[in-house]
């Protein structure tokens, strides 16, 4: 069970941050580049993997690079992780579009419903390759940090305290959300009543019934116990849980070139290695709830039901529009079409 109270956050990021301090101190005089790398998630994660074979093939490729990885739980929330690597306190994080979209809202056409492929490698593609990407490079600039990667981690899936197949059975449903805005009216435009929250307060959230139901990977609703106090798991296959991988800007751009090339060159290696970790993981983790918890409901969406959410969630797109505008549109255009032409090419390859 994960519970951490607010005293125990504040007091861990003041022991981390003294800690880093004193680190800095010394890794400066050995005149090597000390990247502290913070993630969302916990250890044994899709974000945790990320980082421990980042660090390794870093630390292999160069001997400018040290690299300490910090899960989630040791440093802080979320937004408070983006804080630090926009400061330079951290250099590098995991900063997901699903909090992130406070801070730079065009990121949240990644939390649109219905618009990626049911097919991964296309959407894994359209998000590592697409000029969504390029667009949105600029935008995290202006924010202090260089953005370094888009990569998904699974379909998201709902837990809750009853089966739900239509908006009819989520009227008044407290499903937990992330805390960007756009997820609220994605929610409310079901008929649920959206709860923000940091990702810490879910489990006992569930518990004491301050919430229904919650939305995540499979790995995460395995990893963080969220099926031990939700008993039914439905897949509505409406969206996908994307991260990004964000560098502080000011150490990014103090890299001489030769170090960049290296940089670049681990981080789009990781990108097939990261695909196949959440997809083996995400298939594992069902196993294992299934193992544990026997009479555990999962209930897949027909197509038929799906199509409800669909027609209900089409309005999200305008208020994403409305939001951010005509940056926000360009980007939600490019990822569409980015997801159309991969579409089409994953197609004509099978043929
Ligand atoms: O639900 C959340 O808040 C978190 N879920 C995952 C799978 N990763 C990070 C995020 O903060």
């Amino acid at each position: 069970m994960i519970f951490f109270k607010k005293s125990t956050i504040l007091f861990s990021i003041f022991i981390s941050l003294f800690v880093l301090n004193c680190q800095n101190k010394s890794k400066a005089q050995k005149d090597t580049f000390q990247l502290k790398f913070a993630l969302e998630e916990i250890q044994g994660s899709v974000q945790y993997k990320y980082a421990e074979k980042f660090k390794d093939l870093l630390t292999k490729k160069s001997k400018n690079f040290d690299v300490k990885v910090y899960p989630y739980g040791t440093l802080g929330t979320s937004d408070q992780i983006t804080e630090l690597v926009q400061n330079g306190t951290l250099q590098i994080a995991m900063a997901s579009p699903g909090h992130l979209g406070k801070l730079i809202p065009e990121t949240q056409a990644f939390l649109l419903h219905f618009i990626f492929s049911e097919d991964q490698e296309v959407n894994k593609k359209a998000l590592s390759e697409g000029k969504a990407f390029q667009l949105l490079d600029q935008l995290y600039k202006e924010k202090g940090m260089k953005l370094l990667s888009i990569f998904p981690e699974g379909w998201q899936v709902w837990t809750a305290n009853k089966a739900i197949r239509s908006p009819k059975e989520m009227q008044g449903v407290k499903m937990r959300v992330m805390t960007s805005p756009l997820l609220v009216e994605s929610y409310r435009l079901y008929g649920a009543n959206p709860t923000p929250m940091p990702y810490s307060e879910v489990y006992s959230g569930l518990q004491l019934k301050m919430i229904d139901a919650q939305v995540n990977p499979v790995f995460a609703i395995e990893e963080m116990s969220f099926y031990e106090v939700n008993d039914h798991l439905i897949f509505p296959k409406h969206s996908l849980f994307v991260t990004s991988v964000v560098m502080n800007l000011k150490t990014y751009e103090s890299l001489n070139s030769k170090q960049k090339t290296t940089l670049n060159e681990v981080v789009d290696q990781l990108n097939d290695y990261i695909f196949q970790v959440q997809s083996e993981l995400n298939e594992k983790r069902l196993a294992k709830m299934k193992s544990k918890k026997s009479d555990i409901k999962l209930i897949h969406l027909s197509d038929e039901e799906r199509e409800a959410f669909k027609k209900a969630s089409l309005k999200a797109r305008e208020k994403f529009k409305e939001m951010t505008g005509e940056s926000g549109e360009k980007i939600l255009n490019a990822l569409l079409k980015d997801i159309q032409k991969h579409s089409q090419e994953n197609i004509s390859q099978k043929e």
